[in-house]
Parts: structure tokens; C-alpha cells; sequence
């Protein structure tokens, strides 16, 4: 715990080494947490069927809503007690203002109903440790502490599940601002004074009992944030919670690798297919708690997208919303989930249900499948209308568009097939499918990147990349306001000409393209000179200078544009890059882009 913060604050910037060889299409079994291990419980499945989840984040910081004292705060509203550093006892009188009147327990389930979301977990006690339960075990809850006097969650919790949607609790575990014993406030309680076992027997266990004894049967049991416990005593937890209720879904955050199912980083979605039941946590803006200045919303064409990139690598998405303190969600949260929801009731069949796609991200898009069927999610329409699916050897008995059954069609070139497309009925992601029979060839990193005139940009991302000498794939962690992580996986310790990296793309259309390389690259490291490799051409730039990791900014991913190549005939180009002199690392490069020149 003591580590996991050390290491988040001081660097700011957390690397994990992913893939450190060249990528196969074996490695992808390296990212499987759960099947490998052979427990996953019996009753994951409709848990991996439900693809959408929505996550909710309620509690005194939701009314406080990201201001202390006149002093807006920005980044993770429901940590503003950690942040003002604001004492226990001031804290817990924000409950005598919480009155969340405007609360409607029905209302917020046929929301979520008609948003597509198929189950729902709510915060029950968050780090500033708040009850927004009826609770016997603490007096610092919703009906004993504030002017409501009743328990919101008995009514959400039955409300949800009428609407047939699976229901679940947030249960911060160790973390808890307003006990002595509890994880986390170093500014009113002397950490070295904690009796931690104390607050779990006193507190955190008993709260999570009542949870799984007053509110019918919960889908999920999702944890936070471990803490202070043994694997040993992390298992005598679990099995003593579980005995309650068998069938409740435990987060893989209860700790020391233990749980049912696998989350990810918060906002973040791994860069290939992960096998197994997991999920990514994604909120609507960038705080969890609300923030009445936060305006930040993803429009529902970036909820779409999320959506279809979550399931293109086999995952769920959980996205946050934040309900303000008198109880009403969000306003944009309402228009960009319902408009959410309406696409999932024309092309709901691709994403329910799935598995990860068999064909790796292309410039047009992203794909899910299911037996016999694969589904090609176009987020852009190639403008010349042809659209390539590469490597893709089954027999295919029918191509359409999902919402309109429109056939289209389409015709084999070598391995790969070209579908012909003329409008699509949703600029945002409209979905086709491709029936076929026999099994294709499974997902598989070796297969070439598709660079075509169509696009305005063609990617070749770092996951992708053939890796040569020292050169390694990294996930890069980093935010912009505070706990609003974003991740990116690059390609790093470049820093001799042998350490090199190198993407194979089929081009479909001979021409003029311009690369842009995407990357960071702190000052330190900057005014390096490259070298790109091309089609037997080679081609030199500098690098640019990017923001100062270690300074916790925002890496700043600069698109630099450092040629024009000629691609000569339609075929198969390896393009390469590496450090022309040995310095230190190149960069942290993110993607290689090749942009048409029109
Ligand atoms: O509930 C949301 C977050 O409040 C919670 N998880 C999601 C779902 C969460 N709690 N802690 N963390 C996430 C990670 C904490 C990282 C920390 Fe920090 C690094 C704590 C202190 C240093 C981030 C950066 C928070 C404060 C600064």
C-alpha cells in the first residue's frame, strides 16, 4: 500500500514492462489472468456477457462537488478530503447538508435500462468513509448523520433489479478518512498509532455483511484500493463475505490477486485481446465524485467508440456517472448515455454477448465476433468506399449492414476481403456483419497494418511494432488534473541505432504519404537525431522536446511530421526507425502515421 502510493506520487509516471520481445500471437496468452488459472467462478456469465456496466460515484464529496472553502479543485472530486487535507470532524458536518431530495431510485434505473447499461454498481462507502446505507455497525451514514433519514440503496437497489439489471456495491475496504484505524489520513491520525485489523473487524467487514445481508442478491462485490491485509487474510475475507452470498461477483481490487474477475487501471483498456471476464472503468468526465465545473463529458460517439474498443479486446466497460448531492445525474450524462443507449438498440447485438475481435484494430475501425459471425465496427468510412479486411480466410456466406440488413458487396483479394460500402447509416460507428462458416484464423499480431488512400490517417500503433535490440513495449501511465489517469502503450529504450523498431504494412494504394511519428520525448532526451527507414530510402529528423515526466505534466504526445515517402505500387513495405547515433532513449513513441498527401 505504503509502495503503491510512494510509487504513484514521487515519479508520478508508472511504467510496466509489457512485452519485452518481439510481439507473437502467443503473447496475447500472456495477458490472460484468469483462464490460464482455470477458477473462474460458475456464475461469470452473464457478468461476460454484459459488456456495459454503469459505475456510480455518490457520496458528501458528490455535495460538496469539487469546491472547499472557495477553492475549486479539479481531477477526483470524491478525494477533495485527501486534498484540502480536511479534518475528520469538519468533514462529517458536510452530512448535515446532504440532502439529496431530488433523488429518484425508479428514475435512475429505467436510465440506465434505456442507456444499454446492463448492470450497475454504486458507491456504498467511498475513501471518506460514509455509509450511504442504513447502516448499525457506524453512525456516519445517510439516515443517522444527515437531514434525508433514509437509505437511498434499499430503493436503488430494488429499483434496478426490476428493471433487470444486475445490482452491485463499491466498498472502499481499508481506505477510510474518518477512523483512527482506517487507511489513509495522515493528517488528523498517526499512521504508525493504526491498528488496521481493528477497522476490519470493526468497521469494514461488518458494513460489507450488512450489504450482503439487507439488499437481495448482488451481481458485484466491487473492492478498492487494498490494504494492510496478508494474502491469507485477504482469502479468510473473501471466504467468509462469499459465504453470504456464493453468487455475488467479487472485483479483483479485494487485492493480492484474488477475485473473480479482472480490472484494469482506472481509464484504461489493455492494447490487445485479453481472454477471460474483465473489465475497464472509465468515468463520463474526469472526476468519479461530481464536480459542478467538470464539463468535460464524453459525446456518445466517444462512449460508442469506448464501448466497441473495450469489447474488441473481450472486456466490459463500467462508466462512471456522478450524481450531484441532491441527487440528480448529470444533465450531459443523461443526453450522451441515452443517445448511447439508441445505438445499442440498433447494433446492441455486436457488442452484447461477444468475444474479442479475430481481426486487430484497423484505420476504419474495430472488430467483435461471436460463433459465425464477425462484426466490423467502421468509425471511419474510407472515402474511396472500400473497405479491406485482411487475413481473413473462413468461408464467407453473406456480408450486411446490421441495422438495416442491407447486403453489400464484397470480393476475396488473396487472403484478405474488400467490401464495397456506400453510406452508413451512423457516422459515429455503424456496424456490418460477415457471416462465414469454419473457423478463421484467430486474432493475430503478425498479420500486416492496413495503410490505404481511404483514410485520412492510417496508424501504426505501438503495440503492433516488431521490436529489435533494447527496444521494448511500455505502458505509460500519467494525468492531467489529479487521479484522471490515461494510459499508453509505446515503444521505448531506443537509444542505439540496433535498437530498432519496425511495422510491416500492406499499402492498397501507390503514392504520396506524409509520416508523422507520435511520441513524448522529455527535454533530456530531445535534439536526437532518428532514422527512418523506407522502401530501401532513408530518411533523418530530429526530435522535438515533449513536457517533463517526472514533473507529473501531461506527457504531451506531439504528432511530428518528419517525411514524404513514395509508396511506388500497391504491396507489402516494412518501415522502419532507430537512433541514428547511441544517446539516450529516442523517445517514447506512441504511433507511426501515414497520412495521404492530397
Ligand atoms: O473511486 C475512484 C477513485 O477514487 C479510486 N478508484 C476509482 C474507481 C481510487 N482510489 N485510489 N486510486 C484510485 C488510486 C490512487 C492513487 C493515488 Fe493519488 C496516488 C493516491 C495518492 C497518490 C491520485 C493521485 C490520487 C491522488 C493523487
Amino acid at each position: 500500500m505504503k509502495n503503491y502510493f510512494k510509487r504513484r506520487l514521487l515519479p508520478c509516471v508508472l511504467t510496466v514492462v509489457l512485452l519485452t520481445n518481439e510481439a507473437k500471437p502467443q503473447e496475447i496468452e500472456r495477458w490472460d489472468n484468469r483462464v490460464s488459472s482455470g477458477h473462474e467462478p460458475a456464475g461469470i456469465q452473464w457478468f461476460k456477457d454484459a459488456k456495459f456496466g454503469m459505475f456510480v460515484h455518490w457520496g458528501l464529496y458528490s455535495q460538496l462537488a469539487g469546491t472547499w472553502k472557495n477553492k475549486n479543485y479539479y481531477g477526483s472530486g470524491e478525494w477533495i478530503m485527501n486534498r484540502a487535507r480536511i479534518p475528520a470532524a469538519e468533514y462529517a458536518a458536510v452530512a448535515q447538508q446532504f440532502n439529496p431530495v431530488g433523488f429518484d431510485a425508479e428514475e435512475w434505473a429505467k436510465f440506465a435500462r434505456q442507456s444499454g447499461f446492463r448492470y450497475m454498481v454504486v458507491t456504498a462507502k467511498h475513501h471518506e468513509g460514509f455509509a450511504m446505507f442504513d447502516s448499525k455497525v457506524s453512525d456516519f451514514n445517510v439516515v443517522k448523520a444527515s437531514p434525508y433519514g433514509k437509505d437511498p440503496m434499499k430503493a436503488l437497489s430494488e429499483a434496478v433489479r426490476k428493471e433487470g439489471l444486475h445490482f452491485g456495491f463499491y466498498y472502499s475496504q481499508y481506505l477510510d478518512w474518518h477512523e483512527a484505524n482506517g487507511g489513509g489520513n495522515d493528517w488528523d491520525f498517526d499512521e504508525s498509532r493504526k491498528d488496521y485489523q481493528r477497522y476490519y473487524q470493526g468497521k469494514s467487514v461488518p458494513q460489507i455483511k450488512e450489504l450482503l445481508t439487507h439488499y437481495g442478491p448482488l451481481g458485484i462485490l466491487w473492492f478498492d484500493m487494498p490494504g494492510g491485509l496478508s494474502k491469507e487474510q485477504t482469502q479468510a475475507m473473501i471466504d467468509t463475505l462469499h459465504a453470504l452470498q456464493p453468487d455475488a461477483l467479487f472485483s479483483s481490487r479485494v487485492g493480492q490477486g484474488l477475485g473473480d474477475y479482472r480490472d484494469f487501471g482506472d481509464s484504461e483498456v489493455p492494447p490487445l485481446p485479453v481472454a477471460g471476464a474483465w473489465e475497464a472503468i472509465y468515468t463520463h468526465n474526469d472526476s468519479w465524485g461530481y464536480i459542478s465545473h467538470d464539463m468535460n463529458f464524453k459525446s456518445s460517439g466517444e462512449i460508442i467508440r469506448l464501448l466497441a474498443g473495450t469489447a474488441s479486446k473481450g472486456g466490459n466497460l463500467m462508466l462512471n456517472i456522478g450524481p450531484d448531492g441532491t441527487g440528480r445525474l448529470p444533465a450531459y450524462s443523461q443526453k450522451y448515455l441515452l443517445e448511447t443507449g439508441s445505438w445499442l438498440g440498433r447494433f446492441g447485438e455486436s457488442i452484447y454477448g461477444t468475444t474479442y475481435g479475430l481481426v486487430p484494430a484497423q484505420p476504419w475501425g474495430v472488430t467483435t465476433s461471436k460463433p459465425g459471425k464477425l462484426y466490423l465496427h467502421i468509425f471511419e468510412r474510407p472515402s474511396n468506399g472500400r473497405l479491406l479486411i485482411p487475413d481473413f480466410d473462413a468461408a464467407v456466406s453473406a456480408i450486411y449492414q446490421l441495422d438495416t440488413h442491407q447486403p453489400l458487396r464484397w470480393k476475396k483479394r488473396g487472403s484478405a476481403i474488400e467490401i464495397s460500402i456506400g453510406t452508413l447509416s451512423d457516422k459515429r460507428n455503424t456496424v456490418l456483419v460477415v457471416a462465414y462458416k469454419g473457423t478463421p484464423r484467430k486474432f493475430d499480431l503478425t498479420t500486416p497494418l492496413t495503410v490505404s488512400a481511404g483514410y485520412k490517417e492510417n496508424p501504426l500503433d505501438a503495440v503492433f511494432a516488431r521490436l529489435h535490440g533494447s527496444a521494448k513495449i511500455e505502458s505509460l501511465t500519467f494525468s492531467h488534473y489529479f487521479g484522471d489517469w490515461k494510459h499508453a502503450t509505446c515503444v521505448t529504450g531506443m537509444s542505439r541505432p540496433e535498437d530498432s523498431v519496425s511495422f510491416l504494412a500492406r499499402i492498397t494504394d501507390p503514392g504520396d504519404y506524409k509520416v508523422l511519428l507520435e511520441y513524448a520525448c522529455p527535454p533530456e532526451n530531445s535534439r536526437q537525431e532518428g532514422t527512418l527507414l523506407f522502401d530501401g530510402k532513408e530518411y533523418k529528423f530530429e526530435t522535438l522536446r515533449t513536457s517533463k515526466l517526472e514533473e507529473g505534466n501531461p506527457i504531451l504526445f506531439i504528432r511530428h511530421p518528419v517525411a514524404i515517402v513514395t509508396v511506388p505500387k500497391a504491396g507489402l513495405y516494412t518501415l522502419r526507425l532507430s537512433a541514428a547515433q547511441q544517446g539516450s532513449a529516442l523517445f517514447s513513441l506512441k504511433s507511426v502515421i501515414l497520412e495521404p498527401v492530397d
